[in-house]
């Protein structure tokens, strides 16, 4: 985080106590900080944007120097604070592994654990009895079929960094929980299967990337298998995914003529080892220069490929540009085999040095309405010193000893310490929080002290959802987490009555992670499910039996997609109530939705209604 001095400087004055009435709060501060509250005039004043020198500072700041000047026992200085909350935003990286199924995500971050000293032994994705399973794949049903079906969250420390890593499942039919994670992640590490290229889900993760300009670091994973020749994955890269690729290291064979991979900015070549039996290999070897002999003697017949590729690359390619790779227009690449733990030292080293600190985010002020219906918005910056955070993720028992729930959040500005007092806008109830937790995938701990960038989870019993911000003082919303329409249901059948609570219990907690949606029919007790993707029903039947000792199974449903309805025309929405009223049904949140049996009589619906709304996806909250 770049900052001028200035702020500090000003902030640093201290407070005098306002005579009760004398002025307007804006008047006020502006008297006592007259360069630090001069308000940008070429900005909407509802921006409520703050210069000091070029810098600029959320309404939060305001807010908060506002609170100390009234409550003021004593002067107030706020320069160590905010050089404190610089300096641990500095430390930070929170970024998400993505990609296609199967690509090695998983078994990349169980190295990047391995590497960071977080584990002393890496386990493996599809484990024998008695082996280690990998770290992050923790679910009953994620070490069964040796996939990821949901996000894992880790914090480790390494050479003085604090990462939050995200392990994301690649499936598409999980893909809401990846893409909800990415609002919460300031870059993301993309692995691509070298003998498969680009496939299917990397672009529209890529899509998803983009929209929010995500920089994006890439890892070309199995050089231990034939695959294609690394020109032409990174051509792949470029012209299917619109980004333009920066090797930093380079393959110098593949498959069973894998020799290792040469650092372009080092200028250094690393020799592959098979032999590690997960932990780490120290016994690489490292040849200093393009041009030693030691090349040939090393790589045979490869070393004369090698060095053509680096000529090529030297007279051809693209210089690596920090700003370009920021804007996510750039991608720097590396080689490598997560199995072998090779290649995963390296871009673990260049990740944390090149990858951006925790960023700012939008957000509106619900206490600000407008005129047109949406509210006053605003841009909350990290080293704000009023904390502030956004819940992008739910899990139901991720420790079944205790049956609670956990919310993920994501720190977005201040400072988090043990017995804060927040304001959870959407019930305005305060929380007090003793009991906040950092993971290690399934692993918990409690924690002190947290920082922007930090995921931290909040137990609870269903009174948090996705969606829902944080603050100490200042009601805020921050906006852009995505929700999704349903697209296949599913009616579940329970196979013994006698468990019917449970179930209901079990399904009403599932749908609050947000994967499936709950529907109860409004003319009959029928639980229905709809999901975005159809492994989620066999997520929903696994989690039912491991966690809620419930047997279900599913029928066939007559629906096709839902529908949210609202209508500020009472008689007519009374009357579409009357006329669909079998194919309406509540959803978990008691919102009313139109389960259309056909898209046709969907579109006859609109038509005989216009006065009625019919929207895709419920808001969150
Ligand atoms: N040969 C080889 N196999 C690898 C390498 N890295 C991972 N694999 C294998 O690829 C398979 C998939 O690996 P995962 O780590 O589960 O992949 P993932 O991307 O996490 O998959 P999902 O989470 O299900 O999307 C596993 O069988 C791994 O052992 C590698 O460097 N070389
Ligand atoms: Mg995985």
């Amino acid at each position: 985080m770049q900052s001028t001095g200035r702020g500090e400087r000003r902030a640093a004055i201290y407070l005098r106590r306002p005579r009760s009435g004398a002025w307007s709060r804006r008047a006020f501060l502006k008297k006592s900080f007259p360069d630090f509250f001069s308000i940008d005039r070429s900005e909407q004043s509802t921006k409520m944007l703050y210069r000091s020198g070029n810098r600029e500072y959320s309404s939060l700041l305001y807010n908060f120097l506002w609170g100390k000047a009234c409550n003021m026992k004593t002067d107030f200085n706020l320069a160590p604070d905010l050089a404190r909350l610089r300096e641990e935003i500095a430390r930070r990286r929170t970024f998400a592994i993505i990609s296609h199924p199967d690509a090695g995500k998983t078994t990349l971050t169980e190295k990047l654990l391995l590497f960071g000293g977080a584990i002393q032994l890496a386990g493996t994705v599809k484990a024998r009895k008695a082996s280690r399973h990998a770290t992050s794949d923790w679910m009953a049903m994620e070490k069964e079929r040796g996939i990821s079906v949901t996000t894992s969250v880790m914090r480790f420390n390494y050479n003085g960094y604090e990462i939050n890593l995200l392990d994301t499942p690649g499936h598409q039919d999980f893909s809401e929980d990846t893409y909800r994670v990415l609002t919460a992640v300031d870059s993301a590490l993309l692995v691509i299967d070298s003998a498969k290229g680009v496939e299917a889900q990397t672009k529209k993760l890529m899509d998803v990337c983009r929209m929010r300009s995500t920089p994006i670091i890439t890892f070309i994973n199995k050089l231990d298998r034939e695959g294609l020749p690394p020109l032409d994955v990174m051509a792949d890269i470029e012209g299917h995914l619109g980004i333009s690729c920066v090797p930093l290291t380079w393959p110098a064979g593949m498959g069973s003529a894998f020799r290792g991979v040469y650092d372009l900015r080092a200028e250094e070549l690393r020799l592959f080892s098979a032999r590690h039996n997960g932990r780490k290999v120290e016994d690489k070897i490292i040849l200093q220069g393009r041009d030693g002999s030691g090349l040939e003697e090393y790589l045979g017949d490869a070393a004369a490929q090698l060095r053509a590729d680096l000529e090529l690359l030297r007279l051809a390619g693209t210089p690596f540009d920090l700003e370009k790779y920021l804007g996510a227009e750039q991608t720097p690449v590396f080689f490598g085999s997560a199995i072998n733990n090779f290649g995963v030292q390296e871009l673990l080293d260049t990740y944390t040095e090149l990858a951006p600190a925790p960023q700012g985010r939008p957000a509106v002020f619900p206490d600000k309405p407008l005129a047109d219906g949406t509210y006053a918005a605003g841009f909350i910056e990290p080293d704000d010193l009023e904390f502030s955070g956004v819940v992008f993720k739910i899990q139901a028992n991720m420790d079944k000893a205790h049956r609670d729930r956990m919310a993920f959040l994501r720190i977005c500005s201040g400072r988090f310490h043990r017995g804060l007092k927040l304001r959870h806008h959407r019930s305005g109830k305060e929380l007090n929080l003793n009991n906040a937790m950092i993971f290690m995938a399934q692993e918990r701990s409690g924690t002190d002290e947290a920082y922007p960038g930090d995921i931290i989870g909040l137990p609870n019993h269903g009174t948090i959802k996705i969606g829902d911000t944080f603050t100490e003082r200042i009601p805020l919303k921050f906006t852009g987490i995505p929700s999704f329409a349903p697209e296949h249901f599913r009616r579940v059948r329970l196979r013994d009555a006698l468990k019917t609570k449970q179930m209901k219990k079990g399904l009403e907690q599932l749908a609050e992670e947000g994967a499936v949606q709950l529907f109860r029919p409004l003319t009959n007790n029928d639980y229905i499910l709809g999901a975005v993707g159809l492994l989620q029903f066999e997520v929903i039947i696994s989690r039912l039996a491991d966690e809620y000792g419930v047997d279900g199974s599913y029928e066939p449903v007559n629906a096709c997609c839902a529908r949210w309805v609202y209508s500020g025309d009472k008689i007519q929405f009374e009357d579409f109530k009357d006329y669909y009223r079998g194919d309406l049904a509540l959803d978990a949140e008691g919102a009313l939705a139109y389960l259309a049996p056909s898209p046709w009589k969907l579109e006859s619906a609109m038509e005989r209604y216009p006065e009625v709304e019919f929207r895709v996806t419920r808001e969150i909250n």
